[in-house]
């Protein structure tokens, strides 16, 4: 119970409303908010709303406070997750994952951050030198990977836009000896944009990012001081995980190879395409060691395979040029970025892990994923991004559920079932089979000849047309005749604009540029482009697309946080206007509603709010009853943990499980927990007088 903090900060779990609906949540919800209450229990899920401001609640205190307690014991935090989840996993040797989801800039990579402090900090009290390095590099990687692969949006500053999921390792003793980081796709365009500049600022280029085609947009927002002082973090986290000067400098040649790139021109003069002035193509070649004819030549011309089994090369048209440069630059940027992924897994990846010597190894997974994001315009990234989501959101359903199901059959004890608003309807408008919207895409970009995006709507109508969650409609977009669909979403309803889906959707980059890098003297580069050793006639003419990519990592990664014990972090975004003192009741209260908040709470209620292993519940309110205090004299702890139940007389409001007391109304632990607060002054003034005495 975790009714540690005085009721003018609202209930600390949701459990405890008087009547679960929307208007008591949101009032206590808000209530709590305003006293910079930002964390507030449903059971062992923790809703978490982001205050916009700096908290002082995650320092060494706070850590001491919930280090090995238990959840009821404290007031709701995301320690009192992280530390279930790791004592899960040490004292069950029980695989964990802490799922963190909620909306963009809902606070979900603080969150992850805090945990990840939080395990480094309670683990490895001997401070061994090996296990001090993992953690190291653990916490490091987080810097790095939001260097490369965070920006801003009109939603969240520090948007991440990329989906990372982490494995820790660890040994019997509970310290972590590893780690493992998955990444999913990376929204290359808007890194192009608006990403890293503190990390171009160190370049032998220009210094101002406002010279950059490819940086302008997100350069007018940023303060230098601030870059050079994110440029040498990223550098020393660089340095600390392990990366050599060469691949260091390797990563900066490729970034200035990427912001050259931005910038280089064509011209159409007397019928053939030329790059306009000769420096960039001589910069390129330079940092990327290869030879200047060859970049010219990828970048004006292409090699094709004719239907006779014939190699030419194709010169490109301007238009042509300018996509296959731009395809280019954004495949170097994702290549650079899952790359330097492998680097670090490569670092933190278990070594000679024996189990017959070490015991099992068990992990605790940390999932931080792109929120739910709806933009003025979406394209093919936010359709993944919100699929994901999708996806998450019905795993939270399956598990939620599954979980207390699980849990009362292995106790032995009947329930009723709460209805749920199953997204899985959604699930299958975007992933099904034959029917689906991936699926159709996919059709689409292997359709040989001229399929374009509108044509590829079209078969998306006739065939998704009737769906309830699928619309179609024309809008007039500055002039130009666009085409868009609209997907009722569990959050919401968004727009997608079908323009570039196709393109996005294959993999538009020419075998040349690939050849190109593949070629390239500086091994690093070599590393990145493996396929570009495969010659045109090689090269295969069906590659999987992006979007069937990604469902197959997404369903990867459900199938994994499905098979471990799940722990729940649901953020929530008070305002759109990042105030730390606004609280938008209808914003919030659509978040609580599709998040399935209520049912939630409804569900842990319908069933037993509360349980408690026999020996805690008696070691906990043994001092209220007389049969059992000091010690009971009964044959088990169940028997005498229903002397004190019925001493109380809530005997109709619990059930006994197999190693566990079910309560299902708060209020009966209510009680006991107000006689145990009654009891503890006189219990302290008894025990000093017994101490006293014996002095
Ligand atoms: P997100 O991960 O959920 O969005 P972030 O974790 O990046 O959101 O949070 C957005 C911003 O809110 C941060 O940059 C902080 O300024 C602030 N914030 C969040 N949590 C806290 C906290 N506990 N204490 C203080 N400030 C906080 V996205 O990555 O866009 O879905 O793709
Ligand atoms: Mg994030």
């Amino acid at each position: 119970m975790a009714e540690l903090e005085g009721l003018e900060f609202g209930k600390s779990d949701f459990v405890l409303l008087d009547e679960v609906n929307m208007e008591q949540f949101m009032e206590n919800l808000k209530l709590r908010f305003e006293k910079a209450r930002i964390y507030t229990f449903i059971g062992e899920v923790v809703v978490s709303v982001n205050p916009y401001k700096q908290m002082d609640i995650y320092g060494k205190e706070a850590i001491d406070a919930y280090r090995g307690r238990e959840l009821y014991e404290n007031p709701p935090h995301l320690y009192a997750v992280a530390d279930a989840a790791y004592k899960a996993m040490k004292r069950r040797a029980k695989d964990t994952c802490i799922v963190i989801s909620g909306e963009s800039g809902a606070g979900k990579t603080e969150a992850s951050k805090y945990i990840m402090q939080y395990i480094a900090a309670i683990t490895n009290p001997s401070q061994r030198a090996e296990v001090e390095s993992v953690k190291n590099v653990l916490l490091k990687s987080n810097c790095v990977l939001e260097a490369f692969g965070n920006a801003k949006t009109n939603r969240n500053d520090n948007s991440s836009r990329f989906g990372k999921y982490m494995d820790i390792n660890f040994n019997f003793n509970g310290d972590p000896t590893g780690g493992h980081i998955n990444n999913y796709l990376l929204e290359k365009v808007r890194l192009l944009r608006g990403g890293s500049e503190e990390m171009l600022g160190s370049l032998h280029l220009q210094n101002d990012p406002v010279n950059y085609v490819y940086t302008r947009e997100g350069a007018a927002s940023t303060t230098s001081n601030n870059d050079r002082s994110n440029h040498r973090a990223v550098l020393s986290a660089l340095q600390v995980i392990g990366f050599s000067e060469e691949e260091i400098d390797s990563i900066y040649r490729i970034l200035g190879t990427i912001l050259i790139l931005g910038n280089l021109q064509f011209e159409t003069d007397s019928e053939s395409v030329q790059v306009v002035g000769s420096e960039a193509v001589s910069d390129i070649a330079g940092l990327t060691t290869t030879e200047p004819d060859n970049v010219t030549k990828s970048l004006l011309y292409r090699t094709v395979a004719t239907g006779g089994g014939e190699v030419i090369e194709k010169g490109h048209t301007e238009k042509e040029a300018c996509f296959g440069r731009d395809a280019f630059a954004k495949a170097l940027y994702e290549r650079l970025f899952c790359w330097i992924v492998a680097r670090i897994n490569a670092v933190i990846e278990v070594k000679d892990y024996n189990p017959v010597l070490h015991g099992k190894n068990t992990v605790i997974g940390v999932l931080d994923i792109y929120g739910f994001e709806i933009f003025d315009n979406n394209s093919f990234e936010q359709f993944c991004i919100n699929y994901c989501n999708e996806k998450l959101q019905q795993l939270f359903i399956e598990l939620i559920l599954r979980q207390e199901q699980d849990e009362y059959q292995r106790e032995g004890i009947t329930w009723q079932h709460i209805d749920y608003f199953n997204n899985q309807i959604i699930v299958d408008l975007v992933e099904q089979p034959h029917k689906g919207i991936i699926s159709v895409l996919d059709e689409a970009c292997l359709t040989v000849g001229k399929v374009t995006d509108t044509i590829c709507l079209e078969s998306m109508d006739a065939k998704l047309g009737q769906h309830p969650h699928y619309t179609s409609r024309k809008v007039d977009k500055t002039m130009e005749f666009h085409r868009d669909f609209r997907i009722r979403h569990y959050a919401g309803d968004v727009t997608y604009s079908v323009e570039g889906f196709l393109d996005k959707n294959k993999d538009p980059l020419f075998q040349d540029f690939k050849r190109l890098m593949y070629n390239s003297s500086n091994p690093v580069l070599k590393e990145m482009w493996p396929d570009g050793q495969l010659s045109i006639t090689e090269v295969t003419k069906r590659p999987l697309t992006a979007a069937t990519l990604f469902k197959n990592s997404i369903v990867a990664l459900v199938d994994k946080l499905g098979c471990k014990e799940p722990y729940y972090v649901r953020c929530i975004k008070p305002n759109e206007m990042k105030s730390p003192v606004l609280f938008d009741d209808a914003r919030c209260q659509h978040q609580v509603a599709y998040l399935g908040l209520l049912e939630n709470v409804r569900v842990r209620r319908a069933g037993f709010a509360y349980r408690q292993p026999y020996a805690r519940f008696l070691q906990r309110y043994k001092m209220t009853c007389e049969y059992t205090w000091p010690n009971h004299l009964m044959e088990t702890d169940r028997e005498a943990v229903e002397a004190i139940v019925t001493q109380h007389g809530f005997q109709d409001d619990v059930a006994y499980g197999h190693t566990k007391l079910f309560v299902r109304t708060p209020r009966s632990l209510f009680t006991l927990e107000q006689e145990r607060a009654a009891l503890i002054p006189i219990l302290v003034l008894f025990l000093q007088k017994v101490w006293r005495g014996a002095l």
